[in-house]
């Protein structure tokens, strides 16, 4: 089956499942909270009134206290439902389950709930959490769950694990900055660590040069001396880029390694000034003059 229309399967797959369920959880990355929503779906649910959307902010154990809870004061003004939840370290996965239950009227015997979101946000460890044994196949890998899974957590509630969908026309440093392709599977190593050097320097500049104690001036540079930091040469002593860009690579998407996340006052300033731009766009009454 080609890439595309896996892709477009799994886009069904979990179309159907928003469909079928009375809760939606949507997943997303903690670091993340902008970049990781699948906007899209997130939309088909607020279309439909008689359903419940929560988005668990997960894998809050990798970013600071603070900026968490100023990302979820941001999205809670926007009017989204969100927990944040790690499930490495068991945060508030009962207070997700509680709300996924109290999200329906009593009357509701049965539960549906499905867990959606991009690859390797944590959909499956979440809900191997509620589970309370293993059962949904968790890996750190993205793009690990292949089909759909329903699980049964109480006799009231089943949940459903949906392949992580990755939302189209994403940049290939978005790609690698949400882990949501292998780096074997990328087609250029050495490519994507660029694009990943760079498009975490635009989000924070010094986050690489103090993890790695790096100076560089670009992505290529940084790839060099980190091969050559990590003693990467081939057996005739050129430095083995590939191998480094693998091993750079690996370290941020199957080892969260890099302390890289959005900056939430940034966002705010950026959203009041895109509020203000808009805002010109609009002329008083008075100076409309009539014709
Ligand atoms: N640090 C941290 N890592 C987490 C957390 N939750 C999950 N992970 C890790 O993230 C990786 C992906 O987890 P999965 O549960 O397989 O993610 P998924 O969303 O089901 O991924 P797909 O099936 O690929 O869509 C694994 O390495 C997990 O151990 C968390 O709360 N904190
Ligand atoms: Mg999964």
């Amino acid at each position: 089956m080609s890439a595309s229309s896996k892709k477009r399967d799994f886009d069904t797959m979990v179309r159907r499942m928003i469909h079928g369920s009375d809760v939606i959880v949507e997943v997303i990355d903690a670091r993340f909270p902008t970049l990781s929503r699948a906007k899209k779906f997130e939309n088909l649910v607020l279309r439909n009134r008689s359903k419940q959307l929560f988005i668990a902010m997960n894998k809050v154990d990798l970013v600071p206290d603070p900026i968490v809870q100023k990302w979820k004061d941001i999205l809670q003004e926007e009017g989204i439902k969100v927990i944040p939840t790690s499930a490495r370290e068991r945060l508030s996965t009962s207070i997700l389950r509680n709300k996924i239950i109290r999200a329906v009227g009593k009357d509701f015997f049965y539960i549906t709930a499905c867990f959606i979101g991009l690859p390797n946000t944590g959909k499956s460890s979440l809900i191997n959490i509620l589970k309370g044994r293993s059962s949904a196949p968790v890996a750190p890998v993205p793009g690990f769950t292949r089909a759909l899974q329903v699980l049964r957590i109480t006799t009231r509630l089943r949940i459903y694990d949906t392949p992580g969908v990755i939302p189209k026309q994403l940049s290939l440093g978005d790609q690698v900055l949400l882990g949501l392709k292998r780096s074997e599977k990328l087609p250029d190593p050495i490519k994507g660590a660029w694009a990943l050097v760079h498009r975490i320097d635009e989000i924070n500049p010094d986050v690489i040069r103090e993890k790695y104690e790096i100076e560089y001036e670009s992505p290529p540079e940084f790839l060099e001396k980190f091969a050559e930091k990590r003693h990467r040469r081939m057996k005739g002593g050129e430095l083995d880029l590939d191998t480094a860009a693998l091993i750079f690579l690996n370290e941020h998407i199957n080892k969260a390694k890099i302390p890289v996340w959005e900056d939430p006052d940034l966002y705010l300033r950026k959203r009041d000034k895109d509020f203000e731009d808009d805002s010109d766009d609009y002329i008083d009454e008075e100076e409309v003059e009539e014709i």
